[in-house]
């Protein structure tokens, strides 16, 4: 059946700010303590969208939750009104605090696992919610983002929604990042690869355990036969690859991988290709893994256009690293279906890790799946231009550090929350 798939972009919310909160993601780390540009991240978040919709795609969006959380906050023995909450916490533990504020749940990639229909059991789009055990700030989406995944996709008899694995170490989930799927087109079967860590002793945490990826496989009854398990390199992890989409993406029958992206890329190339003769694996040379995590030139969305060819959406980033751009140049003139560079500039979620490809949730969906979507969630350029005043209107213009302290601060994140949620409604 044709099938297209929509991404789902996280829009930056009103805190977006730089905490330092995520080990082992080497912008979050030092970026820590810079001003941050909410408005701008935002902004650039809706322009990205509007370039994918020219592209002719179609476009989902999913609005950020509530932040400051005070509500993950209650949990831990705080009392009173949420300002109350919050101000108590930020004096007794700031790092707690600080989690709570985090905007990131724009990086949506890291919502859910997303099973294709063909590829399940009972012929449904299955989601599974990541629990994002790795990191305490991303824990407190997973509840949230369950919800809104059910508003997003109310039909059950098209998606089936599930609630994320417990919240624990060892089963770390980060969702569709760690999780590539390989097929002749949307619509067909394919073959569901899912990369993941394990305890190697690096300094960088491992997020992604192959007990949880198994899990999911189990959730959305993948055929065992179509379902691939593969370690990520040690090195790219420890090189800042905290997520596989760092150094790989896929898309249809192509994969663009980082020559050391995974632990046995032979073996892995070889089971993919016996499931999927038509593979493209695409090699790039000459970009090293430090020039692989500051450019995110593999954090690109790889995406079929209407008419067939594929095009990649990269950040600027990777137009401004030599090795990244004419490893760009060579993988468009080479033999395979990549015809197009689409450059984009979203330098505020970079600046915490997140480029093109974390930003989005990839949704694959036939018609009668895509009618069952709630659509005040798919955008139209209206929809985009709604979204866009609210976010003039407010949206801070910058944060920072201190500024997260401020009651001001919440305030106006309350406000911009209900000016969201009233032209998502309206
Ligand atoms: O989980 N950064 C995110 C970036 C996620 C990128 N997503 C994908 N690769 N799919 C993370 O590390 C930083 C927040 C801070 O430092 O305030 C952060 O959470």
């Amino acid at each position: 059946m044709s099938a297209i798939e929509i991404n789902f972009d996280g829009l930056p919310g009103p805190t977006h700010n730089y905490a330092g909160l995520s080990v082992g993601n080497v912008a979050s780390q030092s970026n820590f303590g810079e001003v941050s540009f909410p408005r701008a991240a935002a902004r650039q978040g809706l322009a990205k969208m509007r370039r994918v919709m020219e592209l002719g795609l179609v476009q989902g969006f999913l609005p950020p939750p509530l932040r400051p959380a005070a509500a993950a906050l209650r949990p831990f023995g705080f009392k009173g009104s949420d300002d109350e909450v919050l101000a108590a916490a930020a004096a007794e533990d700031l790092s707690l605090f600080r989690a709570a504020c985090s905007a990131s749940s724009m990086w949506r990639a890291n919502a859910a696992n997303v099973l294709a229909a063909p590829d399940t059991t009972d012929g449904r789009v299955h989601l599974v919610t990541a629990n994002l055990a790795g990191m305490l700030h991303r824990s407190f989406e997973a509840e949230e983002t369950y919800r809104l995944l059910r508003r997003v996709f109310p039909d059950a008899d098209r998606f089936c929604i599930h609630e994320a694995l417990p919240s624990a170490r060892h089963f770390g989930d980060e969702g569709a990042a760690n999780h590539m799927r390989l097929a002749p087109s949307h619509g067909a079967p394919g073959l569901n690869v899912f990369a993941h860590g394990e305890l190697r002793g690096g300094n960088y945490p491992e997020r992604q355990s192959r007990r949880a990826s198994q899990a999911v496989a189990r959730l959305a009854g993948l055929d065992a036969e179509r379902t691939l398990y593969a370690l990520q390199n040690d090195a790219a992890v420890q090189a800042g690859a905290f997520h596989n989409d760092v150094v790989a993406v896929a898309n249809a029958n192509v994969l663009l991988a980082h020559p050391e992206a995974f632990a046995d890329p032979a073996r892995l190339y070889s089971a993919m290709r016996e499931r999927l003769p038509n593979l493209h694996v695409v090699e790039t040379f000459g970009v090293n893994l430090a020039d692989a995590v500051s450019s995110y030139l593999f954090n690109s969305q790889l995406v079929t256009l209407p008419g067939g060819d594929m095009a990649l959406i990269l950040p600027s980033d990777a137009r401004e690293n030599a090795a990244a751009w004419s490893a760009v140049e060579a993988v468009l003139a080479a033999d395979n279906p990549i015809r197009h560079a689409v450059v984009v500039d979203v330098r505020e979620s970079m600046r915490n890790g997140g480029g093109p490809a974390c930003l989005r949730l990839r949704v694959p969906v036939d018609g009668l799946a895509r009618a069952g979507i709630n659509p005040r969630f798919l955008l139209t350029p209206e929809r985009l231009a709604a979204l866009s005043q609210v976010v003039e209107a407010h949206w801070p213009e910058r944060i920072a550090p201190d500024d997260l302290l401020s009651p001001d601060l919440w305030a106006q994140a309350r406000a911009a929350r209900a000016a969201l949620e009233a032209v998502i409604e309206g």
